[in-house]
C-alpha cells in the first residue's frame, strides 16, 4: 500500500492584495488622498453614490468608471513613486472640474 502524503507548506503564498476604497460623490473623492507603496498590489475600489464617476491616472495606468450607485474596481502595482493627482473622467456637474483624486505612491 502505498501512502502519499502531500505537506502543505505554503511559504511563498503573496499577500492577498491591500483593498483601497475610494467613494465618489458631487463633488468630491472621499478621501481625496491615498497613499500606496510602489510595487505592492491593490485593488482600488471605487464606489459611486450618487451619479457616474470615474477617475483615470494615465502615468499609474489607473482608469476606472463606477457607473450611477455602482462600484468599478481594478488591480493595479504602483510601478514609479511621486503625486498623481487624477480629476474625475465623467462629466457630473457644475463642480466637476473641482473633483480630485490625489494618489502619492511611496517608495
Ligand atoms: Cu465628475
Amino acid at each position: 500500500m502505498l501512502l502519499l502524503v502531500f505537506m502543505c507548506t505554503s511559504t511563498a503564498t503573496p499577500a492577498s492584495p491591500h483593498r483601497v476604497e475610494v467613494i465618489a460623490k458631487r463633488f468630491a473623492f472621499e478621501p481625496a488622498e491615498i497613499t500606496l507603496k510602489k510595487g505592492e498590489a491593490v485593488d482600488l475600489v471605487l464606489t459611486s453614490e450618487d451619479v457616474a464617476h470615474g477617475v483615470r491616472i494615465r502615468e499609474l495606468n489607473l482608469d476606472l468608471h463606477a457607473g450611477k450607485g455602482k462600484s468599478a474596481e481594478m488591480s493595479f502595482t504602483p510601478s514609479i513613486t511621486g503625486t498623481f493627482v487624477g480629476h474625475c473622467s465623467v462629466f457630473c456637474g457644475s463642480g466637476h472640474g473641482q473633483m480630485t483624486l490625489t494618489i502619492h505612491v511611496v517608495g
